[in-house]
C-alpha cells in the first residue's frame, strides 16, 4: 500500500483493555468476556484506521492485537513455551494459560519483565533454552486474527515479531543456536497465514538497529541473512516486509535487501536514508519509509519530511510507501480527547491518529493535500516562537554552568562528616520511598481533582498518612525514614504537575505492560520550578520523628524517559533544565533540615542509545545532569540514588560516575549479583543492593535475606552496605509490606551481632 502504519494502540481509548484483562484476572468476568472485549477493540480498530483513510483492501491496516506482548503471542504462536507452565501446545492457548505465562501463578514463576529497545514499554523475555520446543502452533492469534479481520471485509497484514528479534531478546542458551529450527517453523506460519489469504506479513525486526542485545552485533547481519534467505524461499507464503524501527539498519540493509524478501521498513527518524552504494542492492524492492514519529507526539514537519520522501523515491529504483518510524504503541489514541489542554499547546501534537493522517498527507503531497502542509508549516512557526519555548532566564543560568557546578567535596571527607551528622549504625536500613498507595489515597486524589476535597482536608488526609508511615517504621526499628509518598500519583508526573514547561494529558495513556499504563506528561517549554515540590510533605515528616527522613526526589533523566520530550533542543540541555530545577529543590530540602537525599535515576539504564558508538556521548550528557541536580548538596549531606528495571552491566561505570554517596539497587532475583560487579568496578560508596524483591507478593524469610546479606558481604566491607527492598513499595500490600520489614530489620540485627 502507498501508506500504512507499523501498529496502533492496544489498549483502548478509555483503557477498554486494561479494564477487560483486570475483571477476567480478578474473577468477576469469563473468557468469554475477554474475549469479546478484544473482538471489540479490534473491530472498533480496524473500522477507525478505514475511516481515517487507511486502505482496507491493501493490507495497509496492521493485524497486531495482542492480550498482553507482541513478543509472548509470537513466542506463543511458534510454541516456545517453558515446560514448567505444563501447557498443551498442540491446541490454540487458552486465555488464562496465556495469562499464566505473563503473570504466573502460585506454584510458577512468570515470564521475566523487560525494557524494549529505548522504550518505556516492558515485554516478557522468551525462555528458549536448548530443549524448549519449537513448534508450529496452528490457529495462533496472527492467522486467527487475520481471518477475522478477511470475514469483516478488511485485508489485515499480520505482524509478528520476526525470528532474529526473537532470538536476541530470549533467555537460555546461545541465543542464535537455534535459529534455523526457529526459522522452519516461521515458514509453517508464513504458509498457514498465506492459506488463509494473506498477501503480506510484518516480520518486526528491532533487534537489527540494535548492539545492546544478547547477540554479538557481528553476528546480527549474517542471522538476519540467514534467516531471511530460508523464509523468501518459501514456496507459500505472503509478501514478507521486514520492519527496522527505533533506529538505523546501516549495513544490514544491505544485507537484508540481498535476501529476496519484498519490502524493507525503515526508520527514518531515528535513521538516514541509505546511501546509493546500499540502495543498488535493494533493486525492485519495496521500501517503507517511516517517516512519522512513533515515538513521540509532534507534529511532523511535513516539508522536511516530503523532501526526504521525494529524495528516497528519486535515488531508489523500486516502489517507496510512507508510514511510521515505529509502532504507534507508544503514543496515546488521540489528540481530540485532550480538551483541558492549552489550545496552542494541542496544535502541535500529533497522538496515533493524527499521525495516521500525517502519512496520507505525505503521501498525497502537498499540491493534492495543501491545506496539511499549510497547517504544518504554521504549527512549526507558532510553536518556535511561542511564550514559555524559550526562556531568556533559564538560557542564561545553562549557559553560564562550568565544571565547578557538577563537583562535591572528597567522597570520603564526605562520609566523615554525614556519619558524624547522622550517627547511623552499621549495615544501616532503609526503603526506596514509596509505601503502599491504598484505595483511600487514590480516592483521595480524585476527590481533590474533582472539587469534592478542599485542599486543606487534602492535605490533612496526606498529613495523617504521613503519620502513620513514620510510625510505622519507628515501630519496626528502621534507621533513614521515608515520608511514603502518598501524595504522588506518579514518580514522574507529580513532578510535571509542579514544573514550568510540562503539560499533562487527560487520557493520554500509554501500555507499559500487560494492563499497565503510564500517561507521559509532555515536555514541550524551557523547563523552571515556580515552588518547592516536596519540602512542605517532608518537613512534616521529619517534625515527626528524631530519626534521619529521607527526602526524595526523580532524576533529570528518568524525568525525561518517561516523558514525551521537545524535539527543538537536545536533550542534554533539557536535562541540564531539569537538574537545575532540581538542584534548587535539593538546596530547599537542606534549609529545611532534611540530612538525607535520595534522587531516583531508574530510567538510566532505558535511554541507553541502541548502538555501542553512541553510548559515551549519553553518558556523558546524562550523569552530567545527575551530578548538576546533586553536586550543590553540602558536604554534610548524604545524597542517595536508586536504580532498577534493568541489567546494570553496560552502565557500571556511570553509576560510579553519579558520585551519589548511597546507590541502592534491585538486586533480589539476580542473588546480589550486582555487588562484585561493582566491586570490581571500584565502587567504594555505599550500596543498598535489594534484599526483598517486591515485584512479588511473596514475603522474604528473615533467613533468607540473611544469606542475601551474606553475599553482599562478601564482595565489600560492612560499612559500604545498606539494607534495603528492591524498589519502592507503593503496588504493595500493607500485610506483606509489614511482614518483609520486620524480617529485613531482624536479618540485619542478626547479621550486625555476628559480625
Ligand atoms: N512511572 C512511569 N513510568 C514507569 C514507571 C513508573 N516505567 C517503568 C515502570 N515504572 C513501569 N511500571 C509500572 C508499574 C505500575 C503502573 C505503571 C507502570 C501502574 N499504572 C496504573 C495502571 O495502569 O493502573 C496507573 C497509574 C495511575 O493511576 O496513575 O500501576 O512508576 N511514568
Ligand atoms: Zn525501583
Amino acid at each position: 500500500p502507498a501508506s500504512t502504519i507499523l501498529g496502533y494502540p492496544r489498549i483502548g481509548p478509555r483503557r477498554e483493555l486494561k479494564r477487560a484483562l483486570e475483571s477476567f484476572w480478578s474473577g468477576a468476568t469469563t473468557k468469554a468476556d475477554l474475549a469479546e472485549a478484544g473482538a471489540a477493540l479490534r473491530t472498533r480498530t480496524r473500522t477507525h484506521l478505514t475511516d481515517l483513510g487507511l486502505d482496507p483492501q491493501a493490507a495497509a491496516i496492521p493485524s497486531d492485537f495482542s492480550y498482553y506482548d507482541q513478543v509472548l503471542s509470537t513466542a506463543v504462536a511458534v510454541g516456545a513455551i517453558p515446560e514448567r507452565f505444563g501447557i498443551d501446545a498442540s491446541t490454540p492457548i487458552s486465555l488464562a494459560d496465556y495469562s499464566r505465562l505473563a503473570r504466573g501463578d502460585a506454584e510458577t514463576a512468570p515470564l521475566e519483565l523487560t525494557k524494549w529497545f529505548d522504550t518505556n514499554y516492558h515485554y516478557l523475555v522468551p525462555e528458549i533454552g536448548p530443549d524448549t520446543p519449537l513448534r508450529h502452533a496452528p490457529g495462533s492469534a496472527p492467522v486467527a486474527e487475520f481471518a477475522e479481520a478477511q470475514a469483516t471485509g478488511v485485508h489485515t497484514r499480520p505482524v509478528v515479531v520476526g525470528p532474529v528479534t526473537l532470538l536476541a531478546l530470549a533467555k537460555g542458551t546461545d541465543p542464535l543456536a537455534r535459529l534455523d529450527e526457529l526459522v522452519a517453523v516461521y515458514q509453517q506460519l508464513l504458509a498457514e497465514l498465506a492459506a488463509a489469504g494473506a498477501t503480506w506479513v510484518q516480520l518486526d525486526e528491532p533487534a537489527l538497529v540494535s548492539d545492546n542485545g544478547a547477540v554479538p552485533a557481528a553476528q546480527l547481519g549474517e542471522a538476519a541473512d540467514r534467516a531471511y534467505r530460508t523464509l523468501a524461499a518459501t514456496a507459500d507464503r505472503p509478501g514478507i516486509l521486514v520492519a527496522a524501527p527505533y533506529g538505523d539498519l546501516r549495513e544490514r540493509f544491505a544485507t537484508l535487501a540481498g535476501t529476496g524478501v519484498e519490502a524493507i521498513a525503515l526508520d527514518l527518524v531515528k535513521g538516514e536514508i541509505p546511501d546509493d552504494g546500499a540502495l543498488a542492492h535493494a533493486r525492485g524492492l519495496t521500501l517503507v519509509a517511516g517517516l512519522v514519529d512513533g515515538h513521540n507526539v509532534w507534529r511532523t514537519d511535513l516539508h522536511a519530511a516530503a523532501e526526504r520522501l521525494q529524495h528516497l523515491r528519486a535515488a531508489h529504483d523500486g516502489p517507496v510507501s510512507v508510514a511510521t518510524s515505529t509502532s504507534l504503541l507508544h503514543v496515546p489514541h488521540t489528540v481530540a480527547d485532550e480538551t483541558d489542554l492549552p489550545e496552542q499547546l494541542r496544535s502541535w501534537l500529533a497522538f496515533a491518529d493524527e499521525k495516521v493522517g500525517e502519512v496520507l498527507a505525505l503521501t498525497a503531497g502537498p499540491e493534492t493535500a495543501p491545506e496539511a502542509f499549510t497547517t504544518s508549516r504554521a504549527v512549526r512557526e507558532d510553536r518556535s516562537g511561542a511564550l514559555g519555548v524559550r526562556r531568556d532566564e533559564v538560557r542564561r543560568r545553562t549557559a553560564a554552568l562550568t565544571a565547578a557546578d557538577t563537583e562535591r567535596a572528597d567522597a570520603s571527607e564526605r562520609a566523615t562528616a554525614q556519619q558524624e551528622r547522622l550517627n547511623l549504625p552499621s549495615l544501616p536500613t532503609t526503603t526506596i520511598g514509596s509505601f503502599p498507595q491504598t484505595g483511600d489515597l487514590r480516592r483521595a486524589r480524585a476527590q481533590r481533582r474533582k472539587g469534592e476535597l478542599t485542599e486543606e482536608q487534602y492535605a490533612e488526609v496526606i498529613r495523617g498518612e504521613i503519620s502513620r508511615v513514620i510510625e510505622l517504621q519507628t515501630e519496626l526499628g528502621l534507621d533513614v525514614l521515608v515520608h511514603g509518598e502518598p501524595e504522588r500519583n506518579d514518580m514522574v508526573q507529580y513532578f510535571a504537575e509542579l514544573l514550568d514547561g510540562f503539560a499533562v494529558t487527560q487520557h493520554g495513556w500509554v501500555q507499559s505492560y500487560g494492563s499497565r499504563c503510564t500517561r507521559p506528561s509532555i515536555l514541550w517549554g524551557d523547563v523552571s520550578r515556580p515552588a518547592p515540590m516536596t519540602v512542605e510533605w517532608t518537613r512534616y515528616a521529619a517534625s515527626l520523628t528524631d530519626k534521619p527522613v529521607k527526602g526524595m526526589l526523580t532524576g533529570p533523566v528518568t524525568i525525561l524517559a518517561w516523558s514525551f520530550v521537545r524535539d527543538d533542543l537536545p536533550l542534554g540541555e533539557v536535562a541540564d533544565q531539569v537538574a537545575l530545577a532540581l538542584r534548587d529543590e535539593v538546596s530547599d530540602l537542606e534549609h529545611a533540615g532534611i540530612g538525607v537525599i535520595q534522587v531516583d535515576e531508574p530510567a538510566l539504564r532505558e535511554l541507553l542509545p541502541l548502538r555501542a558508538d553512541d553510548h559515551q556521548a549519553y553518558l556523558d550528557w546524562s550523569v552530567r545532569s545527575f551530578r548538576l541536580a546533586t553536586s550543590g548538596a553540602a558536604t554534610h549531606t548524604q545524597v542517595h540514588t536508586h536504580l532498577c528495571y534493568s541489567e546494570f552491566g553496560e552502565v557500571i561505570d556511570a553509576i560510579d560516575g553519579l558520585g551519589a554517596d548511597v546507590t541502592s539497587l534491585e538486586a533480589a532475583r539476580s542473588a546480589m549479583e550486582v555487588v562484585p560487579e561493582l566491586a570490581e568496578a571500584g565502587f567504594s560508596r555505599g550500596i543498598g543492593p535489594g534484599v526483598w524483591d517486591i515485584h512479588s507478593p511473596r514475603v522474604p524469610s528473615e533467613a533468607e535475606i540473611v544469606d542475601l546479606l551474606g553475599r553482599a558481604l562478601a564482595a565489600v566491607p560492612d560499612r559500604q552496605l545498606w539494607v534495603n527492598p528492591d524498589c519502592g513499595l507503593k503496588t504493595r500490600g500493607y500485610t506483606e509490606t509489614v511482614e518483609s520489614l520486620r524480617n529485613l530489620v531482624a536479618a540485619t540485627e542478626q547479621t550486625r551481632a555476628s559480625r
